[in-house]
């Protein structure tokens, strides 16, 4: 029997920059039997560093734990969620929080060591251990509808974000987040969504099912949330590497979906059609495409009223932009340098309301300045309308542990 991944979490602060404290406990020769004695689908605890005598044992959060208040000294979480330990009561945020994920068959265990748990919550993803499921958005209304970035038409670019657990929620944009996904999310690996594909000028969601190589439509309600799918693509599509709805490129007024072919790296063009469907494709780059490694589709950059591409390159983490023509793309300009740090770009429109495009980012681990180190930041760079991008600015740092957003 191995110890567990139970990490503390000495404060929200820690939390949010990924702390991970090591395994407290470890080391200390589990007595089998008692450890046995947690019963599947609970939290269990002891007073002893050993998972020896009298067990303390939840299957719901507590908020106060009476005479077991400060006592925990080795614990075991067989429960699906995760086990959050806070040292104050009322699973208050100002002492430690220590994390213990679910292990429903109970093969691993751990302890605080520390005599001072006083509540317990239980929580689908880690995050919410210290803060709400969804990370925090906050846009500006822009002063003219964009054609994209905005599910609720409300003028003020939104996103969508799937969490570890597979849900989906809609940030309007307000720090609100509101959920419109319940789960099963996570078999998607590929979520994009640029404008209208079906017609009724709501913007639309498109998801890549991974098994399958499936690619499905997502109707916009206008609200925020999603109707029901339909097939766009009967298979085949994990032949990709990287898919992006676009906009228009082809020039008919339709959003389009640009793909590059792992194989060969090829750029395709996908037209959208009058029906919500996907037409013949074209070939846009004729190979190399292979060597970006995160595409996105920003809108308009450069003023000319044509959607233009971001690419970045592997490599050199170089942000490139190719303006968009008519039914192809232009020479490339480069926008920015050391976007490796990013985890990923999140193009959704005008950010700040200024009436121009803007590109934001998620950090990752590689990200350092003096404001922020590390993944879980937001930080967006303002489009100056001439096809570049003014310095980022740092939005957020409560864009941790998520599995995608768009
Ligand atoms: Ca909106
Ligand atoms: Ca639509
Ligand atoms: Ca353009
Ligand atoms: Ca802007």
């Amino acid at each position: 029997m191995r110890t567990s991944m139970l990490r503390r979490l000495a404060t929200v602060a820690t939390a949010l920059g990924l702390s991970s404290a090591g395994l407290l406990g470890a080391g200390a020769t589990p007595a089998q039997a008692a450890l046995g004695d947690c019963p599947s689908g609970y939290f269990c605890a002891w007073k002893t560093d050993n998972g020896s005598g009298t067990m303390y044992k939840t299957n719901a959060s507590v908020s106060t734990l009476g005479t077991w208040d400060n006592t925990f000294r080795s614990v075991m979480n067989r429960t699906n969620k995760f086990a959050c330990l806070y040292d104050d009561a009322n699973h208050g945020l100002d002492g430690g929080i220590g994390v213990m994920d679910p292990n429903p068959s109970g093969t691993e265990w751990g302890g605080p060591g520390s005599n001072s748990v006083s509540s317990v919550k239980f929580v689908p993803t880690e995050r919410e251990c210290a803060m709400d499921p969804y990370p925090e958005w906050y846009a500006a209304q822009a002063p003219k509808a964009g054609g994209f970035g905005d599910l609720n038409g409300d003028r003020t670019s939104d996103v969508l974000v799937r969490d570890m657990a597979g849900r989906l929620w809609f940030l309007p944009g307000d720090g609100s987040g509101k959920l419109v996904g319940a789960g099963g999310w996570n078999v998607m690996n590929l979520l994009v969504r640029h404008g209208d594909f079906t017609g009724d000028g709501r913007e639309d969601v498109i998801a890549r099912e991974a098994a399958s190589g499936k690619l499905w439509l997502y109707p916009g309600t206008g609200a925020g949330t999603l109707g029901a799918r339909k097939l766009i693509g009967a298979g085949g599509w994990n032949v990709m590497n990287s898919v992006t709805a676009f906009g228009d490129l082809s020039g008919d007024g339709r959003s389009d979906v640009l793909a590059v072919e792992k194989s060969t790296g090829k750029l395709w063009l996908y037209p959208g059609t009058p029906t919500g469907t996907l037409g013949a494709r074209t070939l846009l780059g004729a190979g190399g495409w292979n060597a970006m490694n995160s595409l996105a589709a920003p809108g308009d950059l450069n003023g000319d009223a044509k959607a233009d591409l971001i690419a970045r390159e592997a490599s050199t983490g170089k942000l490139w932009l190719y303006p968009g023509k008519a039914g192809a793309l232009g020479a490339r300009s480069l926008v920015g340098s050391g976007w490796n740090s990013m985890a990923s770009v999140l193009a959704v429109g005008d950010h700040n309301g200024d009436g121009r495009n803007d590109l934001s980012a998620i950090t990752n681990a590689g990200y350092v300045t003096p404001e922020h180190r590390g993944a879980g930041a937001l930080v967006m760079y303002p489009g100056t309308g001439t096809g570049t991008f003014g310095p980022g600015s740092l939005e957020t740092d409560t864009w941790w542990q998520l599995n995608g957003a768009f």
